[in-house]
């Protein structure tokens, strides 16, 4: 018994000392991998302040230190935040600066200009992309107006980011009805079967009311529009365009003292399925109206055959930058109302860019109108990147050459330099 009674003791005292070696283990060691982990989950992070505040300096984290470093004011010094507020109001404090202040203005005269774009309160993201990187690239030196046209009125969300971001004035403003709708003598009943001929045929818009509206508004109106009145050029911006280069001069002072009226920066061949009859409408308003035939115009850009028949090849109207006042001329007017009651806007799905392509071509000399190598820009899908390494390092340009499309097959480039007798730049043949 006394052998066994010694060994329950022995036993007793292993045991004792296994319970106070875990004892000593549980409290120490683990408790520094355990408590971090805990205090996570419940929302606490490494870089939170002790929650019993310490007079120590050096309990600070450099987190603190680099958001003191942006609070501070001289007069914070003695009116220290408590250390216990939330983590979202350590936001640096926000005094926007000025355009000048940013970039100062460029030397010179501003030009009677502005940028323009026709948009919907939807567009707003893709919009502020593009205006972003016109401010950025040009804009925030020149400091030009920015005028906003919509069909209906814009939301306050629209005003707020577009004011912010542009460096000039903006201006916002509905379009009037009849500017934005079907003219009285369209027979309804055939529009609709058009469309409905387009959508079984997967027209691109083909089916749709709106995008007809947009191209004859663009085409007829939007010059007219009482907010460009007192403007004589403008730069169309469409949402989610590109700018690759630094524009490093002001393009309507080029247009301006030049004696422009009308430029591009990509050209292709148009969808003929969305303009069948077009061509003959040209063909009527020019027999109507020899008058406003330009003696120097451009027409082998858009006919191969001494117009009898339309080669489809147009400027890309997503970019335009261009002279008001030819666009309010009587030979625009009588050209833009002479297609519009042939009825092509609706019977077929004619677009804004063949019909000021077709009208720069004809009633504007060919020195009147000018290609922008120099400015590198992109809508979907196309890349109009400036041919030249020396210029695209210049302009600390980002596009891609190999994406230029200027001397692809389907670009009406190389037509407008031949026709122009122009050099073409250094290096096109490698792009071709
Ligand atoms: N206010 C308004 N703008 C429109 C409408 N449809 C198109 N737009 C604008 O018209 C321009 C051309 O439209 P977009 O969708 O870019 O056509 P795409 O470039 O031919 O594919 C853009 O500036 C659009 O924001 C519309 O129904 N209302
Ligand atoms: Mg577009």
């Amino acid at each position: 018994m006394a052998g066994g009674s010694g060994r329950i003791v022995r036993y007793l005292v292993v045991a004792l000392v296994c319970v106070t070696i875990f004892y000593f283990v549980s409290t120490s060691s683990l408790s520094s991998y355990a408590q971090p982990l805990a205090e996570q989950a419940a929302g606490k992070f490494s870089w939170d302040k002790p929650s019993t505040p310490s007079n120590k300096d050096t309990s600070k984290t450099d987190y603190d230190a680099i958001a003191d470093a942006f609070h501070s004011k001289p007069s914070d010094a003695t009116n220290k935040e408590p250390d216990t507020k939330p983590l979202g109001s350590t936001t640096p404090n926000i005094t926007p600066l000025t355009p000048s202040e940013l970039s100062p203005p460029a030397p010179g005269e501003r030009v009677n200009a502005t940028f323009v774009t026709l948009a919907r309160n939807t567009d707003i993201w893709e919009i502020a992309r593009s205006i972003r990187q016109i401010e950025d690239r040009f804009n925030r030196n020149y400091n030009y107006d920015w005028v906003f046209l919509n069909d209906k009125p814009f939301d306050d969300t629209f005003k707020k980011v577009t004011t912010s971001l542009v460096s000039g004035k903006t201006h916002y403003g509905e379009i009037p009805v009849e500017h934005w709708s079907f003219p009285s003598w369209i027979d309804q009943k055939k529009a609709e079967a058009v469309r409905e001929d387009m959508r079984r045929r997967k027209i691109i818009y083909g089916d749709s009311v709106s995008y007809r509206h947009m191209c004859r508004f663009e085409s007829g109106f939007f010059f007219r529009h009482p907010l460009l009145k007192q403007f004589e050029y403008y730069w169309r911006v469409e949402p989610s365009v590109e700018l690759y280069c630094d524009v490093h001069y002001d393009p309507f002072r080029y247009m301006k003292d030049n004696k422009k009226k009308y430029s591009f920066v990509l050209s292709l061949y148009e969808y003929v399925e969305t303009i069948p009859t077009l061509w003959d409408s040209t063909k009527k308003f020019i027999k109507a109206h020899p008058e406003h035939i330009a003696a120097d115009n451009s027409m082998p850009f858009l006919s191969d055959d001494g117009g009898e028949t339309y080669n489809k090849c147009h400027f890309w109207s997503n970019f335009e930058i261009g002279n008001l006042d030819w666009l309010r001329s009587k030979a625009y007017i009588d050209f833009f109302e002479s297609l519009d009651k042939d009825g092509g806007f609706f019977y077929e799905r004619w677009g804004d860019a063949p019909v000021h392509s077709i009208a720069a071509g004809l009633l504007l000399n060919k020195d009147e109108i000018h290609f922008f190598n120099d400015i590198a820009y992109y809508h979907i899908p196309f890349t109009h990147c400036p041919t030249g390494e020396d210029l695209r390092l210049k302009l600390r340009c980002h596009c891609n050459p190999s994406d230029n499309f200027d001397w692809k097959g389907y670009s009406c480039t190389s037509r407008f330099f031949d026709l122009n007798k122009l050099a073409k730049p250094e290096g096109w043949m490698d792009q071709v």
